[in-house]
């Protein structure tokens, strides 16, 4: 199915027929024009955060794209609207901003703060701490899974569990206990936590974070 669609293109000129009495200051018009053009944004997209995009976004200075179209394709380096990202029809020449990974990580809390969240229980509680919710790979500060970033990573961009699975290898039995966590979550069964061993003053955390993953299709 062809789709096509209209694009305004943003112009910093004023209308002719509308001419300004007065020449406005520059840093006026530039809040005037971001007015604009956050009017123009549907909530939903406002919802996506490039921070959250780890390792999607280019981080190399001097290459940055416009502020109104922020999001730099990678494969050609085209700069493309915000509300283009992950709405169903393909803007950059490969694809990229529909991209499956990039769109469920521009849903979930950015990686650094999963990752703050995961080092915390281990500083916590000791590095096997997180065997109880990953399995026996997940010991040793998350070592064998590749690190506490890696598995943040997948937490954020892996759609479903199964693909998190896939994404770091974890044995059959492993991913079913975690499913099984995850269902008690969103079951409202918070003893399965505390079985865990999850203290009463961390549960509050604990759950919100694993909500986050149910609610944005996790389970599906
Ligand atoms: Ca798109």
């Amino acid at each position: 199915m062809v789709r096509v669609r209209v694009r305004v293109a943003f112009s910093p000129q004023p209308p002719q027929s509308l001419p300004l009495p007065l020449p406005l200051p520059v840093p006026v018009l530039l809040v005037v024009a971001a007015a604009a053009v956050c009017a123009a944004i549907p909530l939903q997209v406002m919802a996506i955060d490039l921070s959250r995009l780890h390792g999607h976004i280019s981080a190399k200075r001097g290459d940055a794209c416009h502020p109104y179209e922020p999001f730099k394709c990678p494969g050609d380096g085209n700069c493309i609207s915000i509300q283009y990202l992950c709405d169903g029809a393909p803007d950059c020449p490969d694809g990229y901003d529909e991209d499956s990974r990039l769109c469920t990580a521009a849903k979930r809390p950015p990686v650094e703060e999963t990752g703050s969240f995961l080092k915390s229980l281990l500083a916590s509680h000791g590095p096997n701490y997180l065997e109880k919710l990953f399995g026996s790979k997940a010991r040793d500060a998350l070592k064998p899974l590749g690190g506490v970033d890696k598995v943040a990573i997948a937490l954020s961009e892996s759609q479903t569990i199964e693909d998190f699975g896939a994404a770091l290898h974890l044995m059959r039995s492993d991913l079913e206990h975690l499913r099984s966590v995850f269902m008690a979550v969103e079951n409202g069964d918070l003893g399965m936590l505390k079985s865990l061993g999850i203290k009463d003053s961390e549960l509050g955390d604990v759950k919100f974070f694993l909500e986050k993953l149910v609610n944005t299709g996790f389970l599906d």
